[in-house]
This record gives structure tokens, C-alpha cells and sequence, in this order.
């Protein structure tokens, strides 16, 4: 029997998100200073949570609030927050773009660990707290690529995932990373709708070098706020060179391994979404082109269309880890 699966899509007019403001960078840094618009913002987070803040909230919340701004932050237009934690891919809350926010409203990050296996000195399990405790975190402005055609600039916070690695010692055999999303159906409801979505867990995998690439991201926030439950709470991956379905959320496990995992979308659909999956308008999805991108925020009149760039606009950055590999054949 052929079992109907959800697919990412080429989005439908209804999808897109409505004309609105722009919040442009300049402003936004100039309106309260960049520290006490971080702290404004981390306050009205907490507030919207009614309860008191649980330790790692007040410990994520203090390292937020001296989160190291983008020493050289990309001349664009951010997306403003609103679009950000408004339209999203996240199928364990659902498969349209607004369910993730509307289906997140009760999710509660606690219990959180996070399993470290596979190819390190000894395995072990970090708590919530022990996750960031030894990290500064970093502001990093980085476009987004999606691999449906539209796109974000967006402020994440994090740490490098180079540090996280080696807290993890791994082994001279690693070769690999392997991600994977919580399996709860409790806390992520489409995972209860049987059959009808994606198997889970989503697995997510890099190459190490990749992995270690100082652009790629252990994200917790965003606009210097708490990451929302939408955006891939408590704990998600940011790659900026490669398509979005490769920045997995809301992480419970990573594994070192010495060969290249299968990961959710390349097991779904291999001949439209591969293991690189490296933004390249030279490669077309086999349902849309891929030369051009909706960047955010749009409208119906004014789709905002805008090229898209090899490796997002990381070309330089990023090129070299790729030397001599046919793009075409491992995309
Ligand atoms: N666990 C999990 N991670 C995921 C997804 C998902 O459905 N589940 N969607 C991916 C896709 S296709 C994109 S474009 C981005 C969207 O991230 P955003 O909602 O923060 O913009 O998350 C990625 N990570
Ligand atoms: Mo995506």
C-alpha cells in the first residue's frame, strides 16, 4: 500500500505572510540601544509565561541579556520577529505554516536532556542547564534559506557547535554528526496523528567539517529572546549555507558516527532533497526552480522575489568544504 506522506511544497498563495513593516536593523538598534531593547524584549517574554522563570530560564535568560552582538553583521534587512515566529516548518506541531505557532502554545521545554553517543571518549547526557552553562553566547544575522523558495534574514543567538564538539571528545572514527528531534507525543501533537505525516524522529546530519565550520550554530534564541517552542526550543541547529530542512530543532540526541547517516527528507524523497542539500541555484528542485527566493516579509502584489546565491551568499565562507565534489550529483 502507498502511504500518502506530507511533502514540503512550493507554497500556496494562502501561505504567505502579509504585507508588514519592515524592521529595519538601523532602527532597531538605535530605539532603545541594543542591550535594553534585548532586555525590553526578554521581559515581556518571561511576563507572557505568567509562572516564575524555572533555572534554566533565569540562567538562559542572564545569558541573554549579555549576548555579544554580530561583530560583522551582513548589510540586509532583517525579517521582523513577527514573521519569524509566525510562519514555520516544524511538521511535529503540524504541516502548515501558521500550526507550529498555534500548536505550541502549551509546550513546556522541561524535561529536556540532551544524549551525546557514538563515536566519543565516554557517552553522556547533558542537562538543560549544562547545555549553555559553559558557552558566551553570540548573536549571528544570518540569511535563511528555505528549500520551498522563500527566505529570512534573521538574528539568532547561539554558541558555535565547534564548542559543543569538543565538550563531546569525540574519537579520531567520527566522521559524522546525526541530530535527532524528541519523540512526544504529548508535547508535539502531529506526532500522534499515526501515519498520516513524516516518521519521527527527524534526523537531521552533517559532515564534521561542516559540523566544526565556525558559521554553523547551537541556537537558544532569537531577536535576543528565549527561543519560542515554534522556532525549535529549547535547542536548534543553524547551517546558513544549506537549505532550512537541515537546521533541525528542538534536539534530544547527537551522535558521532563513521559513516554518513540517512536523514528524514533524503529518506522521504532522495531524488528531491539530498544529505548536502547546499542553497545552489544551479540546481533546480525537480518541482520549482530554484534561481530565485520570497524573501520575508511579502505579499501577494509584491512577492519580493530576489536571487537566490550559491551557498546562500556564503560562498566564500564555505566553498572549500567542497572542493572537487560534484554539486550536481550531491546536492
Ligand atoms: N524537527 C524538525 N526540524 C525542522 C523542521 C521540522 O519539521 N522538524 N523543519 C525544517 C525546515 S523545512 C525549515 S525551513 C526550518 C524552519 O525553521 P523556522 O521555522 O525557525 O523558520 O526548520 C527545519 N527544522
Ligand atoms: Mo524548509
Amino acid at each position: 500500500m502507498q502511504i500518502k506522506i506530507a511533502r514540503l511544497s512550493d507554497p500556496k498563495p494562502s501561505e504567505i505572510t502579509p504585507e508588514s513593516t519592515y524592521w529595519n536593523r538601523r532602527q532597531w538598534l538605535s530605539g532603545l540601544g541594543y542591550t535594553g531593547a534585548m532586555l525590553a524584549l526578554t521581559g515581556s517574554a518571561a511576563s507572557a509565561q505568567a509562572q516564575s522563570p524555572s533555572p534554566w530560564e533565569q540562567l538562559l535568560q542572564q545569558k541573554l541579556a549579555s549576548t555579544a552582538p554580530d561583530p560583522d553583521p551582513i548589510d540586509e534587512t532583517l525579517t521582523p520577529y513577527e514573521d519569524v515566529i509566525r510562519y514555520n516548518n516544524f511538521y511535529e506541531f503540524g504541516t502548515g505554516k501558521g500550526d507550529p505557532v498555534a500548536n505550541s502554545k502549551r509546550f513546556k521545554v522541561e524535561p529536556w536532556s540532551v544524549r551525546i553517543d557514538g563515536a566519543v571518549q565516554k557517552p553522556f547526557t547533558l542537562q538543560l542547564e549544562d547545555l549553555i552553562k559553559p558557552h558566551a553566547l553570540q548573536e549571528r544575522i544570518y540569511r535563511f534559506r528555505c528549500v520551498e523558495a522563500w527566505s529570512m534574514v534573521v538574528p539568532w543567538v547561539g554558541f558555535p557547535l565547534a564548542e559543543l564538539i569538543s565538550r563531546c571528545e569525540p574519537t579520531a572514527s567520527a566522521k559524522y554528526l546525526r541530530f535527532e528531534t524528541l519523540v512526544d507525543p504529548q508535547r508535539f501533537p502531529a506526532q500522534g496523528f499515526g501515519r498520516s505525516t513524516i516518521p519521527w524522529p527527524y534526523v537531521e546530519g552533517l559532515r564534521m567539517d561542516e559540523a566544526q565550520h565556525p558559521l554553523s550554530l547551537m541556537v537558544v534564541g532569537v531577536y535576543g529572546k528565549v527561543l519560542p517552542a515554534q522556532n525549535g526550543a529549547p535547542l536548534r541547529l543553524m547551517v546558513p549555507w544549506k537549505y532550512g530542512f537541515k537546521s533541525i530543532k528542538s534536539i534530544v540526541r547527537i551522535s558521532f558516527l563513521e559513516q554518513q547517516p540517512p536523514t528524514t527528507w533524503e529518506r522521504l524523497a532522495s531524488q528531491e532533497y539530498g544529505f548536502y542539500a547546499n542553497v545552489n541555484p544551479e540546481v533546480d528542485h525537480p518541482r520549482w526552480s530554484q534561481k530565485r527566493e520570497r524573501r520575508l516579509p511579502n505579499s501577494l502584489f509584491d512577492p519580493n522575489w530576489i536571487p537566490t546565491r550559491k551557498f546562500n551568499g556564503y560562498e566564500n565562507e564555505v566553498a572549500h568544504l567542497y572542493a572537487g565534489m560534484n554539486l550536481r550529483k550531491l546536492y
